[in-house]
């Protein structure tokens, strides 16, 4: 059995450790076989029902499974300051409707009100100093219901629920602050639905800090304009250039962008009772926007504004906290890899929505895993390759180097020994990469392939290790 890569991973967070064993298994070989359908990554009859068994045991659920990720995350965590990065992304499962109840609990409609699925909300944190994610502090994932009243009901309904909906943001930005004691500073950031005024008032602390994209157009404490206005016509402090990657809506450019920014006073909501809420935020303000004279004709200049409750003294900072907010990079490749270009977890077949959200939970981190390996081979820093191997591991990797090395000087593992991006680089060459940066860096089925063959590998030599009565690691 192949599932040494998650040894451990659930130790004493699931009911018994037969089921620990099951999904830390599950979890290997959804890796190795990068996919998400059981049918598919358990290569056995006694395999897939094990997997079935297990996901629709209802002795425990997806928050169960969660603690195991919280605490992988908390072993990587270093006093020092973490980007806490939210977002949300919806799982649609409309495509497999016919294999699920109608009654089912834990499915329900989506953006689109006649699609059906859950949502799913992470906290990624990423490293700033090693510029790669080191685990998922919290997920909330949840299903809205069916609701057959009349439009008008429904779109009331619609506005309470995502008005309660939108607390997940403060809940998992607490959640964090609870697991992350040693950091000495977070930064939790969010995009603009995360534009809340009660968050502002409870989440920052002495040492948590907000950065958030500015949403609404907010009124501001003793003065006349509102944000954006005022933002418009303070001075700029700053220019710098931007380069843009062509996508669907922008041209590749290199845009000159100018940045201003103010501390402001961000004044309570309208339909806020003022009672129970300050009546402003200290906030800091930063604008980014792109110049016009590198707009190209057919659309809107860049435009960022975002808000912070970092100090910003100067146009450094001010770029930094831009820079921080562009790590959200990180969460949309996460989501890419849990579902267009990796696990493609909305093709997952199970019959039921609990065990639905129970795999999602799971893949959440196996996309986490393939995508920390890829991009440590792009980060200029070094990384401890125990933030994804057990010391066995790398141990072996060590002995096993020779062989994934060429004979020739270019052919040599680049990398430190013992570092992520070594580890990486072999994993790649396991895979069937040419080992040639210049021939292009690997990509995700390469990495996911060389895994699984090293595990193979390493699983053998264990075996044999067993046999012999060996223990090399303490010798
Ligand atoms: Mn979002």
């Amino acid at each position: 059995m192949k599932d040494k890569q998650f040894e451990c991973f659930y130790k004493d967070v699931l009911p018994d450790s037969r089921i620990e064993k099951r999904a830390e298994k599950i979890m290997a070989d959804m890796l190795n076989f990068g996919n998400v359908v059981v049918n598919k990554f358990c290569p056995t009859n006694t395999e897939r029902i094990g997997a079935y068994r297990m996901l629709g045991n209802n002795s425990f659920d997806h928050n169960d499974l969660a603690i195991g990720i919280y605490r992988a995350c908390k072993n990587n965590e270093r006093p020092g300051h973490l980007l806490c990065i939210q977002d949300t992304t919806e799982l649609n499962f409309t495509h497999h409707l016919n294999r699920i109840r109608e009654e089912d609990e834990d499915i329900g409609p989506v953006t689109k009100d006649d699609n059906a699925g859950f949502f799913c909300h992470p906290v990624l944190v990423i490293d700033p100093s090693l510029q790669l994610p080191i685990g998922i502090s919290h997920v909330e994932i949840w299903n809205r219901r069916w609701d057959k009243v009349t439009k008008y009901d429904r779109d009331y309904k619609n506005q309470v629920i995502k008005e309660k909906e939108s607390y997940r943001w403060i809940t998992s930005a607490e959640r964090t602050k609870e697991l992350l004691t040693q950091a000495t500073c977070l930064t939790i950031i969010g995009d603009r639905e995360a534009d809340i005024y009660d968050e502002f008032v409870s989440v920052p602390d002495q040492r948590t800090h907000l950065l958030i994209r500015s949403n609404v157009n907010r009124r501001l404490w003793g003065e006349d304009q509102n944000l954006f206005e005022r933002l418009d016509s303070s001075v700029a402090r700053a220019s710098y250039e931007l380069d843009i990657r062509h996508n669907r809506k922008k041209a590749k450019r290199t845009a000159k962008m100018s940045l201003k920014y103010e501390r402001l006073k961000i004044r309570y909501p309208k339909n806020k009772a003022i009672g129970n809420n300050p009546n402003y935020v200290d906030m800091w303000a930063i604008e980014a926007k792109e110049l016009p004279e590198t707009v190209p004709a057919k659309e809107a200049p860049i435009l960022w504004r975002l808000l912070t409750t970092h100090t910003i003294n100067c146009a450094e900072d001010a770029l930094k906290c831009v820079e921080w907010y562009s790590q959200r990079w990180f969460i949309e490749e996460l989501f890419r890899v849990l579902k267009s270009k990796g696990l493609t977890i909305e093709s997952a077949q199970l019959e039921t929505g609990a065990g639905l959200k129970k795999l999602a939970v799971m893949a959440l981190q196996v996309a986490l895993t393939t995508m920390i390996l890829k991009l440590s081979l792009t980060s200029d820093q070094d990384v401890k390759a125990t933030l994804i191997f057990s010391d066995e591991q790398i141990h072996f990797l060590t002995i096993y180097m020779q062989k994934v090395e060429g004979k020739t000087d270019k052919l040599r593992n680049p990398y430190n020994e013992g570092t992520l991006q070594w580890a990486a680089w072999a994993m790649a060459r396991i895979g069937g990469w040419s080992g040639y940066i210049s021939q292009g860096p690997p990509g995700y089925i390469t990495i996911k392939d060389g895994l699984d063959r090293f595990f193979d590998r390493y699983d053998g030599f264990q075996s044999a290790l067993k046999y012999f009565k060996k223990d090399v690691y303490k010798e």
